[in-house]
């Protein structure tokens, strides 16, 4: 039980609108009453978080006067000790965000969103923020007659340079991350996937200050394997910020609890994060079930935390397995660290190999066995 109790130094934080969540859906009205953030903010303490993060509206839930939610929220951070590593802005529910905000179609909208952007960066850094994420929730369309994608990417360019320049100029220690999502609630959103977004960073007037924050479920409702797009993230340096939680395959976003949907590549995401240096905050960007009474939101909380830590035990107990270390080698995984061609060696060199086609082709790699091993450490019945 221990074993698995979460502290600060695991660094889990948690949106406020996750456990905030009243679990209104296009069909239904809320379930549960709203939340305080500073009742969040003591009771994710209290089970061992390190801290929230919040998008600007998040602050108001019940306390319309902002100022008055902003100085009760700083009291509950300082009582706790909690920190805010991560805010981001809400370009999505106000219907004047209907067809986006980087991106709208109307000129005005977006010179709003970015002014909206710029109040709550302001109060990001006052808080300690260093990552300032970018969903775009509403940046879309439903039909390609709508959007031009072209001039669309030119102003999500230009948004992104001006908001670049203002933390520059502000002199806040501050980058941004892009979260990319396929759909929902737009018909197609820009930015879809991890790799798109990283192709619109190359063209930015300052790519070092922007990098990613992936979630799970967003690349797994576009049927795409999340720990590859995990690891070409980290390969560029941008995996900035991380957004864990739950999805069965391409539908709906279900924000399910990490772990409560694709298990297996769950296992392999922590695995990935902890042997190969990422260390930024675990952020669950989750959604309660809507069945879920106010106890079980926190439940649910703790539930994200502990699933973690399980996984990371599992982990360190697959790559600490003698028999999974020579599985790995005898399916040649550290051949692949190796460079392709020798020091001092050039094409030309290619030219002298002595290799036998069939012999290679006939030789297995085995990763029966090394998958086979994995899913017992997972089902726990090895270390
Ligand atoms: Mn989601």
């Amino acid at each position: 039980m221990t074993a698995f109790t979460p502290t600060p130094d695991d660094r889990f934080t948690f949106g406020l609108w996750t456990v905030g969540w009243q679990a209104r859906d296009p069909f239904g009205d809320a379930s549960r009453p709203p939340l305080d953030p500073v009742e969040t903010v003591h009771r994710l303490s209290e089970l061992g978080a390190h801290g929230v993060t919040f998008h600007d509206d998040d602050l108001l839930a019940v306390e319309p006067d902002r100022e008055k939610a902003i100085a009760a929220f700083r009291k509950a951070l300082d009582e706790t000790g909690m920190k805010v590593p991560m805010a981001t802005t809400n370009l999505f529910t106000h219907p004047v965000f209907k067809d986006g905000a980087f991106t709208s179609n109307d000129r005005d909208v977006r010179r709003y969103a970015l002014r909206k952007v710029m109040r709550n960066l302001d109060l990001a850094a006052s808080l300690g923020a260093r990552t300032y994420v970018c969903w775009g929730g509403r940046e879309g369309a439903e039909s390609d007659a709508a959007k031009d994608v072209k001039a669309a990417l030119d102003r999500y360019k230009e948004g992104l340079d001006l908001l670049c320049q203002y933390v520059l100029d502000k002199g806040y220690d501050i980058r941004f991350a892009i979260e990319p999502k396929p759909n929902e609630p737009r018909g197609d959103i820009l930015l879809p996937t991890i790799g798109h977004a990283l192709g619109l960073i190359n063209e930015l007037e300052h790519p070092e200050m922007v990098g990613l924050n992936p979630e799970v479920g967003h690349e797994q409702m576009a049927g795409l394997n999340f720990v590859h797009g995990i690891a070409q993230a980290l390969w560029h340096g941008k995996l900035f910020h991380i957004d864990l939680n739950g999805q069965h395959g391409p539908k709906y976003d279900q924000d399910l609890i990490f772990g409560h949907g694709d298990l297996k590549s769950a296992f392999f995401l922590v695995d990935l994060l902890e042997h190969h240096g990422y260390d930024g905050p675990r952020h669950f960007d989750y959604k309660p079930l809507r069945t879920e009474d106010p106890q079980d939101v926190w439940d649910s909380a703790a539930a994200n935390m502990r699933t973690y830590l399980i996984l990371k035990d599992k982990a360190a107990k697959f790559r600490q397995d003698p028999e999974v270390q020579e599985a790995l080698r005898n399916s040649r995984v550290d051949e692949l660290a190796r460079p392709t061609l020798a020091e001092g060696e050039t094409w030309q060199d290619l030219a002298k190999d002595d290799f036998d086609v069939e012999a290679a082709a006939a030789r297995g790699f085995h990763f029966t066995r090394l998958n086979q091993l994995a899913l017992e450490h997972l089902m726990g019945v090895r270390g």
